[in-house]
């Protein structure tokens, strides 16, 4: 660790260097100095983003972009480049490293503890969408190719299911069942999406609300973090990612699967500080954002599905059967979503006349 940290021109001796946060992907720090400046040091996750440098090229195009029209430096991530200039250090043993100033006087939220926090992170993703419709999509690397292609996370369920790697197929047939119960219904937004129905807009495309930083004092959402996967996307699946995360009733990994359910008043909330910032939606976007919900719920289950069939490659999990536990919550949360439909129709509606 000390060897990449000397890369970085960090202002100060370190201090301490912790495993900081709960992200599924990257190993995150929080780096000290003696001179009392924090820092965000991550190993990128090279398995899930192979193209190092187009993940990064994107990663300082957007925080450039984004520092450029901010009015408070916490707005937007600021990326430490390494002393020979670099977006990022590659170690000796191939591990790439990345240092960000830490956001100061700011928290992370795990969960929904008060409304306000979720119109605010609402009208952080709404607002960072609003923004992107401006930044220059075909400069952008696609990081995670077919990223919400939900019909192609389904072929890769199939592939998985096939190969039974694990032995674990015969364990989750009522898990298989449910998936492919939804099938078509969750495909539809890209089918939609293909035929150009629904416009491709840069989106975030991983907006839970441990993805925005909100101020310790005001409580007002600052910057949206974890950039890695801004590729060109569907408005539905930012919308309907938080939904998924933050007006779900119970933990990603609640075990006890009667607590998870659909939170209509924290949809609400959601919809009204997304449509707020993000005005330029057409009338098919805004149709579509309930099934966003729906489909980003029902893909995140099939995607944890996929992962314990396959053998938990992707991602990390803190006990054997934490992906099959997340696959359960997802899919509880996506049968009540789809109960609650025709409602969530009313309130976009009722949200985007104002
Ligand atoms: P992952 O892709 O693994 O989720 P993130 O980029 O979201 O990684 O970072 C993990 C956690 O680290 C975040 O949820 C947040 O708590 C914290 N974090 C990341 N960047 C910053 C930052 N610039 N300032 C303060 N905290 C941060
Ligand atoms: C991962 O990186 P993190 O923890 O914010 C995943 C998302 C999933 C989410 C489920 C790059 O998000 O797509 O929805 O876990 N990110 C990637 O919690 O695959
Ligand atoms: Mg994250």
């Amino acid at each position: 660790m000390q060897d990449v940290l000397r890369q970085f021109p960090l202002k100060g001796g370190v201090i301490s260097c912790e495993p900081y946060g709960s992200g599924h992907i990257n190993d995150t720090y929080r780096v000290e100095t003696d001179k009392g400046v924090l820092y965000i040091l991550q190993r990128i996750n090279t398995h899930v983003f192979p193209n190092v440098d187009g993940l990064m090229h994107n990663i300082s195009s957007v925080t450039a972009f984004l520092s450029e029209r901010a009015t408070d430096p916490r707005e937007a991530m600021h990326l430490v480049r390494t002393v020979s200039d670099a977006p990022y250090y590659k170690d000796a043993q191939g591990g790439c490293w990345r240092v960000y100033d830490f956001v100061t006087g700011s928290v992370c939220l795990q969960k929904i503890e008060r409304a306000e926090d979720f119109y605010e992170s609402a009208y952080a993703f709404g607002n960072f969408q609003q923004m992107m419709a401006q930044f220059p999509a075909e400069t952008l690397f696609e990081t995670i190719p077919n990223f919400h292609n939900t019909p192609d996370r389904y072929q890769k369920l199939q592939h998985a299911i096939e190969s039974d790697r694990m032995g674990r197929v015969k364990e989750v047939s009522e898990e298989i069942a449910f998936a492919r119960s939804l099938a078509q219904e969750v495909g539809r937004l890209h089918v939609l999406r293909e035929s150009g129905a629904l416009p491709t807009r840069v989106t975030h495309n991983d907006t839970k609300i441990n993805n925005v930083l909100m101020d310790e004092v005001s409580g007002k959402a600052l910057c949206v973090i974890d950039l890695d996967t801004v590729m060109p996307g569907l408005a539905a699946y930012d919308f309907g990612d938080s939904i998924r995360f933050g007006a779900a009733t119970a933990a990603e990994d609640e075990e006890d699967l009667s607590r998870m359910r659909l939170n209509v008043d924290l949809f609400e909330t959601y919809t009204r500080g997304f449509l707020a910032a993000c005005k330029n939606l057409t009338p098919l976007e805004l149709e579509t954002l309930p099934l966003g919900a729906l489909t980003m719920t029902q893909e995140c289950g099939v995607r944890f599905l996929t992962d314990y069939l396959e053998g938990d490659t992707y991602f990390k999990i803190h006990r054997p059967d934490h992906n099959l536990i997340r696959c359960r919550t997802q899919f509880t949360l996506a049968a009540d979503i789809k109960r609650h439909l025709p409602k969530l129709g009313e309130i976009v509606s009722a949200c985007a006349r104002g």
